[in-house]
């Protein structure tokens, strides 16, 4: 495949809470990438009636541990090709890869088609993560915003998805940027990140 054709790819990763969504939103207004959060498209796989992979989906997301990788890049491989369809080619994908298992399996299905512009990483201090997830949980809804699930997110991120981030760095991936401080001055770093991504 030839480089042109390929899927334009940025990663975002970050501890729960540390503002993936909020940043990819701010990305996507003034650089019109197309953002898949994988976390999201888990939830609605987790609402249809038609998934077979419901209740799985579920029980790992109240859990705060990793669906497998099969049906997260199943997800991600369709919105992409649909995306395509409409010439769009720029993607941020939110909140994966997550684990090893994550990692081999996209590395398998998609690495091959994917340009990896690099790795978003917010980071952001566990309390400062905890406090916004617990926050958001009065009105969001979600399952998995509560101290139980929170303490089992975090873990999982500790342990499994900071691995992922030091894979990346050995490559030279990784671009870091401080999460703790206001949105605007989050995004003010990004930018700069993205401008060069689409140089
Ligand atoms: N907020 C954001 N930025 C702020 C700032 N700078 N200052 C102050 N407040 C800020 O933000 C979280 C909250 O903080 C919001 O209220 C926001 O206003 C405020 P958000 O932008 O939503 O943060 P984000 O990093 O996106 O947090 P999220 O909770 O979505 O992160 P997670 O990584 O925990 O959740 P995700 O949806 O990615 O995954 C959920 C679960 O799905 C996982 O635990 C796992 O079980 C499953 N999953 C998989 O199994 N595989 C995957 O590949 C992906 C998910
Ligand atoms: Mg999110």
């Amino acid at each position: 495949m030839t480089d042109a054709a390929k899927y334009n790819v940025v990663f975002v990763l970050g501890g729960p809470g540390a503002g993936k969504g909020t940043q990819c939103d701010k990305i996507v207004k003034e650089f019109g990438f197309v953002h898949l959060s994988a976390g999201d498209l888990l939830r609605a796989a987790r609402n249809d009636p038609n998934s077979e992979f419901r209740e799985d989906i579920a029980n790992h997301i109240k859990d705060g541990s990793i669906v497998p990788v099969a049906i997260t890049c199943s997800l991600l491989k369709r919105e992409m090709e649909k995306a395509k369809e409409n010439n769009q080619d720029y993607f941020l994908i939110d909140g994966f890869p997550r684990n090893e298992d994550n990692l081999d399996g996209w590395n398998t299905q998609m690495s091959s088609q994917v340009n990896l512009k690099t790795v978003l990483f917010f980071d952001c201090p566990e309390e400062v993560c905890v406090d916004r997830c617990l926050e958001r949980g009065k009105t969001s809804g979600r399952t998995d915003d509560n101290t139980e699930s929170l303490k089992k997110r975090i873990q999982t991120y500790t342990e499994c998805t900071m691995r992922v981030l030091h894979y990346y760095s050995t490559l030279g991936l990784v671009s870091k940027v401080s999460a703790e401080r206001s949105p605007k001055e989050v995004f003010e770093d990004v930018k700069g990140i993205i401008m060069k991504v689409m140089e």
